[in-house]
Parts: structure tokens; sequence; C-alpha cells
């Protein structure tokens, strides 16, 4: 029997194997990711190991996938249900982007803590808009929807075992080879020939609408490892000549503690793929849309917390803008003057999540514990354990996004958008998209019940 954490994991590394086999320079970002992970682990020790355990973050993967309509994302929750990934958060990438990225998304992923020990495997996923009228007029949306509705992503074999795989929880060895055989097959890029009119005609207005509906099947974009210090695997890229794009997206360096999420990539390589012309003759043409991505995890902001970060984003724009300068340097020198400086600070400020221990052996002279939390950690009674950060960044993921168009596109920001949001997206998915935030403290507060049961205090401590 294969249960949903074990399918997730063989998924997961199926999918991994699959994604190097054919983007070579993918093998060679997780070569990269591992050895630096392994000499992070050696300088460190344990140390290196508090964002979680090295063999979690070796075998840890993001992908990212798109379609085209509320149908196949249903379709794909379907799936992902089968592997004991929920979808959370709502990212609307339309607004986050400059250039025409016309999609709103989730990330589903585990949420229970040992489900994220067992294999955090997490694909981010979006969803194509055709109503949203600054990209698409009426002629195309209606070209482009029934472009979409005609076309069959995922076979039914395949989300009959899903839906089985999700009801039962399990499934058995046959079943599951068969069902993790047909999953990634769904998300390998398609050798059928594309029809280079239409493409091209997409490509106009957005290069991520040709790549969503431009096209008969889906695949998975990028495949990201994670790495423990990410601006020493960028150096250790680019001296191995592979062109990184030119930022590290999301928070600076700097010596205090990392906070949700870094990431970088390379831009995607020219692939061949058979295109047919308009006079039915197919060609091989070329198309760059499979890239390569790497990042480092932080810890878990609280809602507080994230207000600081993204007024910290927008300080860094309107200090760049003014002045000038390199936009690390100004990110920098904001976080030293902003940012707790210690996760002791973010866990007293209310910034960031944590998880919190009794620490073994207390009360060593017989006395009672106090009731505040700041007293228990100062004086050894608790202890605090970063909550890392397991879901994405909406300006990070715009510029992924945008590293990719050679093409800014084209939007009429005359026309009114059309407006989504996280309950729209459930209604779409067909189950509820969960509040990152409220997964974060739920397991913060478990925590804290545990330690007023272990201590015997009146209540959970509070800040
Ligand atoms: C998704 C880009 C977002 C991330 O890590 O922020 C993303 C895409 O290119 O489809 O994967
Ligand atoms: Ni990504």
């Amino acid at each position: 029997m294969f249960s949903q954490w074990q399918l997730r994991a063989a998924f997961a590394h199926r999918l991994s194997e699959m994604y190097g086999r054919e983007v070579p320079a993918y093998t060679t970002l997780v070569d990269v990711s591992r050895e630096v992970n392994e000499d992070v682990l050696r300088a460190e020790g344990a140390g290196a190991e508090r964002l979680g355990s090295i063999s979690r973050v070796t075998a840890e993967r993001h992908g990212a996938i798109r379609v085209g309509t509320p149908d196949e994302l249903n379709q794909v929750a379907r799936i992902f249900g089968a592997l004991g990934m929920r979808p959370v958060g709502f990212y609307d990438l339309r607004e986050a982007a400059s250039s025409a990225v016309p999609v709103v998304s989730t990330a589903f992923r585990p949420v229970d803590a040992e489900e994220l020990a067992r294999n955090p495997f997490r694909v981010f996923t979006s969803m194509l808009t055709p109503a949203d009228p600054r990209f698409f007029d009426t002629e195309l949306r209606e070209r482009l929807e029934r472009f979409l509705a005609e076309r069959q992503l995922f076979p039914p074999e395949l989300l009959a075992l899903a839906d089985r795989a999700e009801a039962e929880g399990e499934l058995p060895d046959a079943e599951a080879g068969r069902f993790l055989h047909l999953a990634v097959r769904a998300f390998e890029l398609s050798t059928e020939p594309l029809d280079q009119g239409w493409y091209e005609t997409l490509e106009r207005v957005s290069a991520v609408a040709a790549d969503i509906g431009g096209v008969r099947s889906t695949h998975i974009n990028h495949l990201t490892p994670r790495v423990l210090n990410i601006d020493e695997l960028y150096r250790r890229m680019t001296e191995r000549g592979v062109t990184m794009i030119d930022t590290i997206q999301g928070p600076p360096r700097w010596d205090g503690p990392d906070v949700l999420l870094r990431q970088t990539s390379f831009r995607a390589l020219a692939e061949p793929r058979p295109m047919r012309s308009a006079d039915g003759q197919v060609t091989s043409g070329a198309l760059r849309v499979r890239f390569g991505e790497v990042e480092a995890r932080g810890i878990a902001l609280t809602r507080q917390g994230r207000a600081l970060y993204d007024d910290l984003l927008t300080r860094i724009d309107d200090r760049a803008a003014k002045d000038g300068g390199d936009r690390q340097e100004i990110a920098r020198a904001l976080w030293e003057e902003k940012l707790p400086a210690t996760e002791r600070e973010l866990a007293a400020s209310g910034r960031a999540f944590f998880t919190y221990h009794p620490v073994p052996g207390r009360p060593r002279d017989g006395s009672p514990p106090p009731a505040g939390l700041a007293e228990l950690l100062d004086q050894g009674w608790v202890e605090a354990r970063p909550i890392v950060y397991e879901d994405f960044l909406p300006r990070s993921a715009a510029g992924i996004f945008q590293s990719n168009l050679s093409d800014q596109g084209s939007r009429n920001d005359s026309h009114s958008a059309v407006r989504y949001d996280s309950d729209w997206l459930s209604g779409a998915v067909g189950r509820e998209v969960l509040d990152p935030f409220s997964l974060y403290e739920r397991q913060q507060n478990r925590s804290l019940e545990q330690v007023a049961r272990d201590l015997d205090l009146p209540g959970p401590p509070t800040a």
C-alpha cells in the first residue's frame, strides 16, 4: 500500500527524475544545491538544521504549473488531493507584475507539521483569467475559452485513481504505480505540434497566456530545490557558467534571522517544439518555457510581520526611485534599521511564528513557572523553535514570471479588472483555499496549549 505521503514523496521524486532528463540544467542546480547544503551542514553543524532537517531540505522541491479554466483547476486539486496537498493562499499576479501576467494562483501543499516533515512537496498553481478585459478583448476571450473547453489535460483514469486515493487515504501498489505514471506523464512537455498562428496571437497579449492557452496540454514549468545558502549557490552557478537572473528575489542577505523566502532562477532555455503553420506544414520551432529556480526558506511572519515586510518593499522602491543605487544595498540598510535582529526579538514583538516547548529539567529550584511567555523564555523554562515559511510571495512570484518573459506583452488599463479573491478561487477549486496565516497561528497556539499542560499553567502563556 502507498499512503498519501508516500504517493507525494514518490511523485516528487519521479517528477524530479523526469525534469532532470528533459532539462539538464536543472540537474546541475540540484547538484550544486546539494553541495552547498553539505558545506553549510559541515560548517554550522546542528544550527544548519534549525529550519528543517537536512533530509527534508535535500528532498524538498516545489514545482509550478499553469492551467486555463476553473474546471482544469478543479481536476488539479483532485490529483494533488490524492497526495495530501491542499490549496493554500491566494495570489493575484495580475497586480503584482508590471508586464502582462494574466493569472491568479494558489499553492497546493501539505498543511500538518508531521506531513510537512515527511515530505513538503508543493506546487504553485496558476489559472489564466480570459475574462479580464485588460488583456483579452471579447473575440479573443471567446476563442480562448472555446479552445480551453475542448482540451483534456488529465485522462479520466488518472482522475478516478486520484479520487480513490483521496477517499481511501491510500492506494494498493499496482494502482499507485499506475497513478504515478499517469500523473508524471500529464506534466511532461508535449511533443504534439502546436498551432503556430494561434500561439503567436496569444503571445502578442502575453507569453504566459500563450504558454497556457496556446497548447493542448500542460507541463511543469520549473522545479525548485531548496538551498541553505542561496548567495553561495548563486556564486557557484555563475562560476559554472550558468547565467542567473540578476537578483535574488525577496529579503536581502543580512546578519539577522532569515525570514520568508529568497528565490533566484536561470532563464528558460530554448527547446525544440514542432509547430504547424497555417498551410498545415509542420516545422521545428523553439520555445523558451521551462526554467530552473532555487530557494532558501526562512521563518514565517505573522500578519504584523508581513505588513512590515510589505512596507519595507515599498520603501525600497521609493528610495531606489528617488536616490538610485543598488537595491540590495538599500534593502540591507532598511532591514538593519527596521527588522528585529534576533529570533528572540522577532518572537517578542509578535512578528514571526514559533512553536514553544518546555525545556527539560525545569524547575531546578522548585519555584513555580511565571505565566508570561517573555518570562518563561528569559528564565529558561521554555524554548522557541521557528516555524518555517511554507508559502510563496506575490512580488517574488511576479518577478520569477517576468524574468522569463522576453516581451512585456500588452495590457489595456483603461478597462477595469475583473475581481478575483480567495473565496472565488475556493469555488473554482471546489475546496476551501486555506489562509496561510491561520495555519501557522494554529500551530503556534497548539504548542502554547501544550506548554500550559506540561507546566501546569492556568492557561496558554501569552506574549
Ligand atoms: C510560477 C512562478 C511563481 C515562485 O516560486 O514564486 C513561483 C510560474 O512561473 O508559473 O513558482
Ligand atoms: Ni517557483
